[in-house]
């Protein structure tokens, strides 16, 4: 047991957290132990197969190797059939003292600190697919609470594409790839995605946060999460309000360029995974705020659109974000599968407190997500799974089925009865029991779409209008690879003419990347999307957009958003520091240990992996070279000073093309001294100003470097460089 290898961390949170101690029941740990077979039985030989001979036949007898093959025959379960590839991790929830007044929530009240299981996700493509796919990520929270587990699963942006369950299967259809050939993995630049979209305008909102900045997150830890419907909560008086959920990550909210994010998922597609797994490890524990935008009940209807509609947001300017609780997540799991892979998240895991609305694609999930889990995890006992394992106790008569593990006692399992005193008994609300909401639901049965719910362009305009220009070039450009890649000219046509109904500038900026006009939708039948094959079509088209839509400033990530309100220093941000042999050591030396107090990390990057010399022998250990590692994994570039490794490095196309890639994906660039030649020779055309480019700095430490290049750090990215000379 002498060389038992460490680990996990010993942290604080791992001994207070119920949950964890709860898993305990279930983990192993093999070290030191004698290999058993899954019956217990001590194994002799795990290396050969029983034969009839030497050279002979495997023989049916052999239970052991049967064993161990149908145990691997059966390690596979389906991947989730939207948000397969994630990635997940233990943490905690404490309530700040201000949301009992709106919730009679446990978990709510002031103080209150509740272990959370958190997963993130990309939607479309299959679970080994990348981390950086352009999509949609799913921020699910389970909420393992005294009164039952509490399930928020949103996504990193705040609307859909759709309104009404009933489209989900063919929004999925549309977007995963294309079933006679597979093709596109985990994209979204396809025909039949674009299909779909160009005939449902509803989808023009989310549409936009999808090509833009939102859907390349720099770091799972550096995004907002959005519960995206309006739900209830209710007081202990049982007063209840609207509101939407908010998770606002204390990092800021920052995104990678388009090029970056392909580069990243060839050079490691992993990349969030890592992320978010190496920080948890080095107790830089990823922090969110839960907040709430609130609207009383008497105030449903005085925004110009339908809260119950998924494809809309409530602008922050109008209703602000209340917050009333912090997330951090401090614990990795202990095995993928059992924890990330098996957690099974439903909208209808809920507690008293919190109630829904009748908005229809939320209504359809209530149903989903249940369903979906007992195709996954093969039957009715997957809340038994450890991870699923409510921690408040769970007494019912609910019985057998796939792998039950309770072992209900007695010849009870019904209710009313007399013989067990009717128990489990039913609980007042004042004992805890759930009630759903006292409601009059009155009206026909009808299959329509509420008018309510058909103005589809205003607020992908008021998205639209809040970007920033850099953010705004980054959607046309967005639009124009998206639409290159959709071989159907009327699909194109048809996208066209929705962008022009969110804003014809955006619409013409496109259409130039395509070589095309925008078409005149006049006449055109816009929405085939949303009423049935009886029904009258016109009153279903989309109203036009509302020109006083304004903007909302909570909505870009680049100009001053509040989003970006909290962002401080250059916490756990990479920076990469180019040097070979003969660079300035000392100064190097000052620069790690300047960003280090900052809480960031540096790494030497050189010519080869060993040690570099400096101008006096001192010797400095490299951590990457351009062969193993990449620009597009940094947040920041130094280049050393130091004549001679500066000479090495101008001539080393990879160091060159280092730089060029940093500079063109507008990071912070510092170049110390002599490193200056190097961001010279790396200037592509139209950037020959490099050294004098915003977000560059160059200099001694004496002067400032370091301080000026931290302080660029902090601003995470010049996208202004692109408006001034990039290529398209
Ligand atoms: Fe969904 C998974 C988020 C609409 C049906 N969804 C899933 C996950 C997230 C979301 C984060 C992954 C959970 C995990 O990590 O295990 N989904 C959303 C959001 C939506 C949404 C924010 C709109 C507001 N989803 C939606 C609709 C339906 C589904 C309308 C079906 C009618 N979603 C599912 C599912 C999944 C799922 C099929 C697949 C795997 C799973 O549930 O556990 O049931």
């Amino acid at each position: 047991m002498k060389n038992k290898p460490l680990t996990k961390k010993t942290h604080e949170d791992t001994i207070t957290n119920p949950k964890i101690d709860d898993l305990a029941r279930n983990t192993d740990d093999g070290y030191g132990e004698f290999l058993t077979s899954n019956q217990g039985l001590r194994v002799n030989d795990d290396q050969n197969s029983l034969k009839g001979s030497e050279r002979g036949p495997s023989l049916l007898e052999d239970f052991l190797l049967r064993e161990k093959i149908t145990h691997f025959d059966h390690e596979r379960i389906p991947e989730r059939v939207v948000h397969a590839r994630g990635v997940g991790a233990h943490g905690y929830f404490e309530a700040y003292d201000n949301a009992s007044a709106l919730s009679r929530a446990g978990f709510l009240q002031p103080g209150v600190k509740t272990p959370v299981f958190t997963r993130f996700s990309t939607v479309a493509g299959f679970r080994g697919s990348s981390d950086l796919a352009r999509d949609v990520r799913g921020f699910a929270v389970k909420f393992y609470t005294q009164e039952g587990v509490f399930d928020l699963v949103g996504n990193n942006m705040p609307v859909f594409f759709i309104q009404d369950a009933i489209k989900f299967p063919d929004l999925i259809h549309a977007v995963k790839p294309e079933p006679h050939n597979e093709i596109p993995q985990a994209a979204s630049a396809h025909d039949t995605f674009y299909d779909f979209i160009s005939t449902s305008p509803e989808a023009m909102h989310m549409l936009l946060w999808a090509m833009s900045d939102r859907a390349l997150p720099r770091s799972l830890r550096m995004m907002e999460g959005f519960g995206v419907h309006t739900f209830r909560l209710v007081d202990a008086a049982g007063k209840w309000r609207f509101v939407k959920f908010h998770w606002k990550p204390l990092l800021g909210v920052h995104g990678v360029a388009w090029e970056e994010a392909q580069q990243i998922s060839g050079k490691d597609p992993d990349f969030h995974r890592r992320d978010l797994w190496n920080c948890i490890e080095m107790g830089a524990y990823p922090e969110w705020e839960l907040g709430v935008q609130v609207v009383e009940a008497e105030d449903e209807h005085k925004f110009g659109f339908d809260i119950l509609d998924a494809t809309k947001l409530i602008p922050e300017d109008l209703v602000p974000v209340q917050k009333i609780g912090k997330m951090v997540l401090n614990r990795n799991v202990d095995n993928y599968f059992a924890e990330t892979e098996q957690v099974a998240f439903c909208l209808s895991h809920i507690v008293p407190g919190i109630d829904f609305t009748n908005d229809p694609l939320l209504q359809g999930r209530l149903f989903s997500y249940l369903d979906t889990q007992l195709k996954r995890l093969g039957g009715p006992n997957f809340h038994e799974i450890p991870i699923n394992r409510s921690l408040a106790p769970i007494h019912n008569n609910q019985r057998d089925g796939h792998m039950r593990q309770t072992i209900n006692k007695g010849k009870v399992a019904y209710n009313p009865n007399l013989l067990n005193d009717n128990t489990p008994k039913q609980a007042k609300q004042s004992e805890g029991g759930f009630s759903s909401m006292y409601e009059r639901v009155d009206g026909h049965k009808i299959r329509l779409r509420s008018k309510s719910f058909s103005d589809h362009f205003s607020q992908a305009r008021l998205f639209w209008n809040s970007m920033s220009e850099a953010e705004k070039m980054h959607i046309v450009k967005a639009q124009r690879f998206e639409l290159s890649h959709v071989q159907t000219e009327s699909i194109r046509n048809r996208m066209l003419m929705l962008h022009a109904q969110v804003a014809p500038e955006l619409a013409e900026r496109i259409a130039e990347g395509l070589g095309v006009p925008v078409p005149s939708a006049e006449g055109v039948q816009l929405n085939l999307g949303s009423y049935g094959a009886d029904t009258d079509p016109a009153p279903y088209q989309p109203k036009p957009a509302t020109d006083s839509v304004g903007s909302d400033s909570a909505l870009s990530m680049a100009s001053g958003a509040k989003a970006n309100a909290t962002a401080k220093g250059i916490k756990t941000r990479h920076v990469a520091v180019l040097a070979t042999d003969g660079a300035d050591v000392t100064a190097i030396g000052d620069l790690m240990k300047a960003l280090m107090d900052e809480g960031a990390q540096a790494a030497i990057i050189a010519t080869h992996l060993g040690s570099i010399k400096g101008q006096g022998g001192e010797e400095l250990l490299v951590n990457g070279t351009f062969l193993s590692t990449a620009s597009v994994l940094f947040d920041a570039v130094y280049v050393a000073d130091g004549q001679a490794s500066v000479a090495i490095l101008k001539q080393n196309p990879d160091a060159v093309r280092f730089v060029n890639e940093a500079f063109r994906h507008c990071k912070p660039i510092a170049a110390a001294g002599a490193g200056t030649e190097l961001l010279q020779a790396a200037a592509y055309p139209g950037a020959e100003d490099i050294l004098s480019a915003e977000g560059v700095v160059t200099g001694k430490d004496a002067n400032g470097l370091n301080n000026d290049f931290i302080a660029a750090i902090a601003k995470h990215r010049f996208w202004g460089r692109e408006l001034k000379a990039m290529p398209a």
